[in-house]
């Protein structure tokens, strides 16, 4: 048997199961909410084309309006200053899109306080428990925010000083940005805190990782159907050449 047989045998029989860790896209997606002086990129939006109509009697087509940073999406190393001459998301090779999946579970950590940051020391905890970070890891932040997908406003937690939202320190930043994993892979509206723009850098995790030609995953759901290690990560983003992201399908393979 060959192993693509015995992996499609394991999908038929269950022991290996097929997770969507992506988030339904809609025009009530959340998006990132920026504050003035900067600019924010649009939802999504459905513009009909024809609707089994005299347009087009039978068939139904629409055209699609929406940022690259739309729900749960990618972010390319030319998303950022410090990765401007990097991959963009055309040119991500394939073969990274895919990689182990390690979880580090901080969801009563983030229930007591939103704007958790993971710094070094998690990491190294994380390390010394469960071994070194594989090459090519989708590190997963599990903190919960994905029950609040349906709900912009909670979704965002902003109030008079910005958004509150779980992230990372800068050295912690830093400290991913010289581990081998690929990507880091969050639930919430983009790979940084929502108070990472007063942070030195700003924005660290885009600063350090991006940079470093590693790539942001967000606004996973289903992270709670993953263990620890053991699974694996696909990211299909849409080749759209010469762009910093794409709205981006995820799924994971799992072993029962
Ligand atoms: C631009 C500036 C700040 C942030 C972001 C974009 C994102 O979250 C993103 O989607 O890349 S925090
Ligand atoms: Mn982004």
């Amino acid at each position: 048997m060959t192993v693509i047989e015995s992996l499609l045998g394991s999908l038929t029989s269950g022991e290996v199961e097929l997770v969507d860790l992506t988030a339904p896209l809609s025009p009530e997606t959340p998006v990132l909410q920026l504050p003035p002086p900067f600019a924010n990129t649009i939802s999504l939006s459905l513009e009909k084309v024809s609707d089994f109509d005299d347009a087009g009697p039978f068939w139904g087509w629409n055209n699609i309006h929406t940022g690259e940073h739309t729900g749960t999406h990618i972010d390319a190393p030319s998303h950022w200053a410090t990765g401007r001459d990097g991959h963009s998301v055309d040119t991500i090779p394939p073969s990274r899109l895919i990689g182990p999946a390690v979880v580090l579970d901080f969801t009563a950590e983030v229930a007591e306080n939103p704007d958790f940051v993971l710094e070094p020391d998690h990491f190294e905890k994380f390390v010394v428990e469960n071994g070194p970070l594989p090459e090519g890891a989708w590190l997963v932040f599990k903190s919960g925010w994905s029950k609040y997908n349906q709900d912009a406003t909670a979704f965002a937690n902003a109030d008079e000083k910005g958004p509150h939202t779980p992230g990372v320190s800068p050295a912690g930043a830093q400290w991913l940005a010289e581990s081998p994993i690929t990507g880091f892979a969050v639930e919430t509206v983009g790979i940084d805190a929502g108070q990472a723009g007063g942070m030195e850098p700003p924005f660290p995790v885009h600063n350090f990782l991006l940079g470093a030609d590693k790539y942001g995953l967000t606004q996973l759901q289903n992270v709670d159907r993953l263990p620890a290690t053991g699974a694996v990560i696909i990211a299909s983003p849409l080749p759209i050449v010469g762009g910093t992201g794409s709205p981006t399908r995820v799924f994971a393979l799992v072993p029962a």
